[in-house]
């Protein structure tokens, strides 16, 4: 497995030449999809709208590394405008040693870089929202080390993570009774999960400073979670001794899902945090008929937590699934991998082009149809298989 946080100055350090090279060729924004044959042209999906300005648009997905203009952003206490000169992060509760730091400081800490799928958990609740996902290189400093030095008291059941952007909600206070009160954005990791080595307080995205929707000056950046857990403008970190209960930590981004229990079906709710297995068909192409019948290709991509992948399979209407290629190179364990498959020559009517993606603990992509999507009572984790519709007849 390929090491996904790889510090710049090691490799400056190296003096390898060949290191160095290899590292630019790996983060080649150009890198695309296999070069398409000259007389490859694209296939709409009758069944999707193509998408709005601001978000990803598969169809056209053509590099590893996601362009600006098609970098999606979700807000949902504003858009605070944070000057980098006053910007200060403070790290306090149950520490040893509370700390504060401003932006230069964190910037002179050691700098690394993190390749990471970003994917909004309402990624896909509608045919509408399908495109908000991207993949980028975070360039921060990692978390981990920091927690260290200001000294986790034994106590420490979470840390908390709390945004600039702040808005008012309402709660029920009593029997009759309900409390209104302006709270920050925030979010919530076991200390577990905020020890990971791979987190990151990052300042930039692909090279340069974060933008002012995608969380500037600094966003937390969690690999193998959903975006929500990204929190932006990042202002404190609290280590706390109690579940945090924030909105977007305990009722809202909550999945509740009916699990079947003999003949019962019980509800479950729970906070969503991890990324599912998914895979997508982004796009199908086709070539000049043959004998009547037309070469039709699908290229896709598929992401999950970092579990390791073991294969993507593609199906025609109620065909055998097939197995996809998928690169093996750009990799990056927290980021999406791209596929490609030849589906043959097929009959010029209207088919369904379908994929499904297996993981190595044999964890399949479920349909909308399997219980653990259909008994899903919230929209968030839309992670089903999505059928594309096409149309091979000649107009
Ligand atoms: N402070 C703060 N952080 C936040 C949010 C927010 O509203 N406030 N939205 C979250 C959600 S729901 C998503 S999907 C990602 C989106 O990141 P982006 O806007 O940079 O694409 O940020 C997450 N971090
Ligand atoms: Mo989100």
């Amino acid at each position: 497995m390929t090491d996904t946080s790889i510090s710049r100055r090691d490799i400056l350090k190296s003096g390898s030449v060949a290191a160095g090279l290899a590292w630019l060729g790996f983060l080649d924004p150009s890198f695309a999809f296999p070069a398409q044959a000259a007389d490859e042209e694209l296939v709409p999906f009758l069944n999707m709208p193509r998408s709005r300005p601001g978000i990803l648009d598969w169809e056209t997905l053509d590099s590893w590394l996601t362009p600006d203009d098609q970098v999606f952003s979700v807000s949902h206490y504003g858009n605070p405008k944070v000057e980098p000169d006053e910007y200060q992060l403070e790290i306090t509760g149950l520490v040893e040693r509370p700390k504060t730091f401003t932006l230069d400081e964190l910037k002179a800490l050691p700098q690394v870089d993190q390749l990471m799928t970003l994917e909004c958990a309402g990624n896909g609740v509608s045919k509408g929202f399908m495109g908000a996902i991207y993949n980028s290189r975070w360039t921060g400093t990692p978390l981990a080390p920091l927690l260290e030095e200001c000294g986790l008291k034994e106590e420490a059941l979470e840390v908390v993570f709390i945004g600039t952007d702040r808005k008012e909600e309402t709660l029920r206070a009593g029997t009759k009774r309900e409390t209104t009160f302006e709270v920050p954005f925030g979010r919530s990791l076991s200390v577990e999960d905020a020890m990971r080595p791979e987190l990151l307080l990052a300042y930039e995205r692909n090279g340069e400073p974060l933008r002012q929707e995608n969380g500037a000056p600094l966003r937390l950046i969690v690999p193998g979670c959903y975006g929500i857990a990204n929190v932006k403008w990042l202002k404190r970190i609290e280590v706390r001794d109690r579940r945090y209960m924030g909105r977007y930590m305990a009722r809202d981004y909550v999945t509740v899902r009916g699990e079947k229990r003999g003949d019962e079906v019980v509800f479950v709710e729970t906070s969503v945090l991890g990324m599912n297995l998914k895979s997508i068909v982004a796009r199908v192409t086709r070539q000049p008929a043959v004998d009547g019948m037309v070469p039709v290709k699908a290229y896709g991509a598929v992401w999950n937590d970092g579990t390791p992948i073991d294969r993507v399979e593609v199906r025609v209407d109620d065909g055998e699934w097939q197995q996809a290629t998928i690169d093996a190179e750009p990799y990056s364990k927290y980021c999406w991998r791209f596929f490609s498959i030849d589906l043959g020559r097929l009959s010029p009517e209207k088919h369904t082009v379908v994929s499904r993606a297996i993981d190595i603990n044999g964890r399949v992509q479920p349909t909308a149809e399997d219980d653990e999507i259909a008994l899903k009572r919230t929209y968030w984790e839309a992670y089903e298989q999505w059928p594309r519709e096409i149309d091979l007849s000649e107009a």
